[in-house]
């Protein structure tokens, strides 16, 4: 790891952007609403759905995902993608992975840190679909997306893609509000417990999205091959530091 960082720094002193380093970290969640359970279902192409609900007492949210008719090859890895699927189904208009703490695409997602990986990449946090299988299930509790509206991991409105290895878009669906909870702390609504004794039913956009066949991409993918990113900025900002992290590169290179 030393020397992909030296060489990250390499790269950015030499580039003009730098790594983040470190990567930033999603906040946990712990007031979900308690008993909320959303689904996104799955047309053709991959059958089945992904259900989410709300953890016990509103911490993190429990995903459930369970999948038949998977195509050949693999692994598929899926995510939760910022923007929901139109009416027409086309999955390449629901943009780039949910990445409210917009550490970007690179490096690669370190399952031991999932803290810092982009909140909706959850086959990189969780483990993609492996390839020659048809069907497939995991069920994990996500401590960083979010079932409360208005922050920036609120993920009910938007939705989740399922990818070849090339990356081109197989599938893809919205999720839909299947049981509303209530707030973890009752003292907003006079102290009732309204836990899981409301069914409702909100529609979005499109229940559900198929691909055209030529609809690809996933996030936008780095262009380059080192760990880079944009728009960050590390802490050694004298000359001196910038001197010393090109001369720990070299020095790493040569090793
Ligand atoms: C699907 O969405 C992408 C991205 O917004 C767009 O470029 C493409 O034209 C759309 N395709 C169809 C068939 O609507
Ligand atoms: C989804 O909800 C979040 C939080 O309420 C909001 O910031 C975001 O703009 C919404 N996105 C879409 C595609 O509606
Ligand atoms: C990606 O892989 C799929 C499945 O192998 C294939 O059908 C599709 O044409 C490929 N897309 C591109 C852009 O290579
Ligand atoms: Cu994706």
């Amino acid at each position: 790891m030393r020397t992909s960082v030296a060489l990250s720094l390499l790269v950015a002193a030499a580039t003009g952007v730098a790594a983040q380093n470190p990567l930033p970290t999603a906040a946990a969640v712990t007031n979900n609403p308690v008993g909320l359970v959303a689904e996104a279902v799955l047309p053709g192409n991959i059958k089945g759905k992904v259900v989410a609900k709300s953890g016990e007492g509103g911490v993190g949210v429990q995903f459930n995902v369970e999948l038949s008719s998977i195509p050949e090859g693999g692994p598929f890895t899926y995510h939760i993608h910022v923007n929901p699927v139109p009416e027409n189904g086309n999955c390449s208009a629901t943009g780039a992975h949910l990445d409210p703490t917009e550490r970007g695409e690179t490096p690669v997602c370190d399952k031991s840190k999932p803290e810092t990986c982009q909140v909706g990449d959850l086959a990189g946090k969780y483990g993609a679909i492996p390839e020659g299988k048809t069907t497939f299930s995991a069920n994990y509790i996500d401590k960083y997306a979010s079932l409360v509206e208005g922050t920036g991991a609120y993920f009910l409105n938007r939705s989740i893609v399922f990818h070849y290895p090339n990356k081109t878009r197989i599938a893809c669906a919205n999720f839909k509000i299947t049981n509303v909870g209530s707030a973890p702390h009752p003292s907003e609504s006079g102290g009732e417990d309204h836990t899981g004794t409301v069914t409702q039913t909100i529609s979005s956009a499109a229940p559900i999205g198929t691909n055209p066949a030529q609809t690809t991409g996933g996030a936008p993918s780095p262009s380059g091959t080192m760990p880079v990113t944009a728009g960050a900025s590390f802490s050694t900002s004298s000359m001196t530091g910038v001197v010393a992290a090109l001369l720990g590169g070299a020095m790493m290179l040569m090793l």
